[in-house]
């Protein structure tokens, strides 16, 4: 008998997209080995592994890949356990239009600027630029918005049981709330709010969870 590839995440701990890939694989029920790498203090050990010098990146046995997308809908696709996808086109397509709005329009204020500065750079004693979070949180509105208005009449955005989508947006929400100016604007979008609390409620997230 021979014994299936190992997993193996290169993963950043405190990355959001890392974050995502581990939920992922924790709703799956797949067994992963973490490989840590901080790309941002080794961009060229991260550059060994993604052309862009950026983690996430997936290794399955002789398979690697990056990009988050990409690594989610592998996940699924290649093990065992709840069905991540839906098959309905319409469905599929509002999937991908959050996982594409997480990536395009989310990331960057959510994360990057409003939780960088208004969380995990005090929290790590650095330097805090407030003009910054300020843009991050005005550049997040919008993003809200558009999120609130995908938002169904189930818990997820596909309906009772969790999708990529929701893997995907969750710890970008997640951190951009724990600004308690992400807070307070989360509070203004009902639905949005009611999600992330399903997500937080979920133990993959809460077993998964950098903070
Ligand atoms: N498009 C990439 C984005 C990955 C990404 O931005 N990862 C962050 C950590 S959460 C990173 O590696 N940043 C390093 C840098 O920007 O130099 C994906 O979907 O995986």
């Amino acid at each position: 008998m021979t014994t299936p590839p190992r997993v193996t995440l290169h993963g950043y701990q405190h990355s959001i997209y890392s974050w995502a890939v581990r939920l992922a694989l924790s709703e799956k029920g797949v067994d992963w080995d973490w490989a840590e790498v901080d790309p941002f203090a080794e961009p060229e050990r991260a550059a060994r592994r993604h052309p862009f010098a950026k983690v996430p990146v997936l290794v399955h046995g002789a398979f690697s890949v990056f990009e988050t997308v990409a690594i989610l809908q592998y996940v699924d696709e290649a093990f065992d356990g709840p069905a991540l996808q839906p098959t309905e086109p319409q469905a599929r397509a509002r999937m991908r239009q959050v996982q594409a709005i997480a990536d395009a329009y989310a990331y960057w204020p959510m994360v990057r600027l409003l939780y960088a500065q208004r969380v995990f750079r005090p929290r790590h004693g650095e330097e805090v630029d407030r003009a910054i979070a300020r843009d991050g949180l005005s550049q997040s509105r919008p993003v809200l918005d558009a999120l609130e208005a995908l938002t169904g009449e189930g818990p997820y955005f596909g309906g009772e049981t969790p999708t990529l989508a929701d893997l995907h947006l969750a710890p970008i929400v997640a951190a951009f709330a724990e600004a308690p100016e992400g807070g307070a604007l989360l509070a203004g979008r009902r639905r949005l709010k009611a999600w992330l609390a399903a997500m937080q409620a979920r133990p993959a997230f809460v077993a998964t969870r950098p903070w």
